[in-house]
């Protein structure tokens, strides 16, 4: 393969793993009086001030802008926002709100806002009202910055929090009251000044609070702490393997914790070029962005990969994508059957790897000097102990299924949740561990396999199955765009198997094609995780992050409560 000329930056797993040290990577940054730093600072400033000053740092295009920024472009905007922040009175701690779609003013005012010591709390553009109102009143957030187009989804008067909202772009501003004030992006940034003092910070201030949803209850809010950069920079450098000359795109929306850790932190940390395409989802869109920034590196979920698929190989062939040395994938199972594909049509080997809002960056990985084993998550990062533990807290020997857990204490892990403690202890029940409930097992060469969430496993006549497996299956058929898999319950056999699928281009959906695919999966698996049911739908409920929401199905199959759907794609 030609794509692989460079070295990765971590050549050997095994060594890396026995050698490492966090207090090493510390050493990276510039550590201000006594231990402050700033994630911001090192994330823009440090580069502003080095030979990277007139690098781009972000390239941004949507179907009406097109722009670059270079680090010294971004050091002197986010201190202007910055200031505009200071002049509303706001301090160390407050909570700003990002609530836009994609635009270079997000990445402008959550520097800014980390600048001046404030926490940023950036939503997802498709939330409606309830989801913004649950999520600024639990944070009683006291700036938001919006588009005037979203603001009637902002139910500022019952916000008593709220103070100031800004408002990026054209549109209709509405009278100040003596609760709030609104302000113009343009006119307010046009006032500020471009020098600014930033605030330094213990390691351990908030820094971004990323709302996610459990299988109860509202919304939580994760808080992380600046000190996650020293697991983001490190993870960035080994896992996106970024070099100096790397044009590097994250899909993924600032609303995510992926768009943050990895779409913000992780590349600017180490002074890399990143791209940022506004606008909807389209193949032709995705692969002429590739195309048009000659992108190296290139981060997405396998949701997309699977949208992907369903264009066919002389499609493909269309766009130059000649560029790419390096791919990653992260969010929900990659099947093996997307890593092979992804080798056929782009040569290359589609990276996954594991981790959650909660831990803040990367725990498992498949790296880029090792040899991956497709459908696997790879091993644990380098610093970072993960185990397959039982309810008891001791480990479960090779190749059975238990809880992928880790063991406290790496940079990047969640230090709240918002004005929850009681669900912080939640996850740390097993003493000096993080459970992430996600049901797991480790292979003899110690590469870790995921099972599915802890509450997504069927028991069906005394057989455990994953449905990841069986999703795995049916994704195999040709018919098969995306497979949803939930357990439904049975008087005789406890739970059915059944299965909800879309289907790719040109093909129709009919009794017979249900009955192909039941029998698909019996004759590649076994008869007994052949799922009884099969449903064929034109789409599958997925969160913004694309995760197919198997109990919003599972909710509808048996008409009972959706629960939260505030991070649902409509
Ligand atoms: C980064 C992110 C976390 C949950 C996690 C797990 C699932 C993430 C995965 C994966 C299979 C992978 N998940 N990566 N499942 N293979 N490589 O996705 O954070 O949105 O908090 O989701 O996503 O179930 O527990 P978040």
């Amino acid at each position: 393969m030609s794509h692989s000329i460079k070295q990765p930056n971590m050549q050997d797993y095994d060594e890396a793993y026995a050698n490492f040290s966090w207090k090493e990577v510390e050493e990276a940054f510039s550590w201000h009086e006594s231990g402050k730093v700033n994630m911001a600072y090192e994330a823009i400033d440090r580069h502003a001030e080095s030979f990277r000053k007139n690098k781009v740092a972000l390239y941004y295009s949507d179907e009406k802008r097109d722009e670059k920024y270079t680090f010294q472009d971004m050091k002197y905007l986010s201190n202007t926002f910055g200031n505009v922040l200071r002049n509303l009175g706001i301090e160390k701690g407050e909570r700003v709100f990002l609530f836009m779609p994609r635009s270079p003013e997000i990445y402008i005012s959550m520097m800014g806002t980390l600048k001046i010591g404030a926490i940023a709390g950036p939503l997802f553009e498709a939330f409606m009202e309830q989801a913004v109102f649950d999520r600024l009143e639990n944070s009683d957030a006291s700036v938001l910055v919006t588009t005037p187009e979203l603001l009637p989804r902002v139910p500022y008067k019952e916000l008593p929090s709220l103070k100031h909202i800004i408002l990026v772009g054209d549109g209709e501003i509405p009278n100040n009251s003596k609760d709030i004030n609104f302000y113009v992006y343009e006119q307010e940034m046009r006032k500020a000044s471009r020098e600014l003092e930033i605030e330094w910070m213990d390691r351990e201030d908030g820094m971004i609070l990323h709302y996610t949803s459990g299988s109860t209850g509202k919304p939580k809010g994760v808080l992380h702490v600046h000190n996650a950069m020293i697991h983001q920079y490190q993870t960035a450098k080994w896992i996106l393997d970024l070099k100096e000359d790397d044009i590097y795109w994250c899909t993924a929306d600032p609303g995510w914790v992926t768009g943050t850790s990895y779409g913000v932190f992780g590349p600017w940390l180490n002074g890399a070029s990143n791209v940022i395409r506004g606008g909807r989802f389209s193949p032709e869109d995705w692969y002429s962005t590739i195309e048009k920034y000659r992108v190296t590196i290139w981060y997405s979920a396998p949701t997309a990969f699977r949208r992907l698929m369903a264009v066919d190989e002389e499609g493909i062939k269309q766009f130059d994508l000649s560029s790419l040395r390096h791919i990653l994938s992260v969010g929900e199972p990659l099947n093996a059957e997307v890593v092979h594909w992804g080798r056929k049509v782009y040569g290359l080997s589609i990276h996954d790897h594991w981790w959650m809002t909660e831990t803040g960056g990367i725990i498992v990985s498949n790296y880029p000097s090792m040899e991956i084993k497709p459908g696997s998550m790879g091993k644990p990062f380098p610093g970072v102990e993960a185990a397959i533990l039982d309810g008891e807290g001791n480990e479960v020997p090779r190749g059975q299924m238990g809880h992928l857990c880790v063991k406290s204490g790496w940079p990047a892990m969640m230090r709240h949740i918002w004005k929850n403690e009681e669900k912080l202890n939640g996850y740390f029940e097993i003493p000096g561990w993080f459970d992430s409930e996600d049901l797991a097992t480790m292979d003899e060469d110690g590469y870790i396999w995921f099972e599915g969430r802890d509450d997504d496993v069927i028991l069906t006549s005394g057989e455990r199955v994953g449905p990841f497996e069986v999703e795995s299956k049916l994704v195999e058929h040709p018919s098969v765009a995306e497979a949803a898999v939930i357990g439904k319950p049975d008087p005789v056999r406890g739970e059915i198997i059944k299965a909800f699928v879309s289907l790719r281009e040109g093909y129709e959906k009919s009794d017979g094609l249900e009955k192909e695919l039941r029998e698909f999966v019996k004759k590649g698996l076994a008869a007994h995780v052949a799922p009884r049911e099969v449903e064929i739908r034109d789409f599958l409920p997925k969160t913004r992050s694309g995760k197919i929401m198997r109990r919003v199905l599972k909710a509808w199959e048996l008409d009972l409560p959706t629960g939260d759907l505030s991070t649902m794609e409509k």
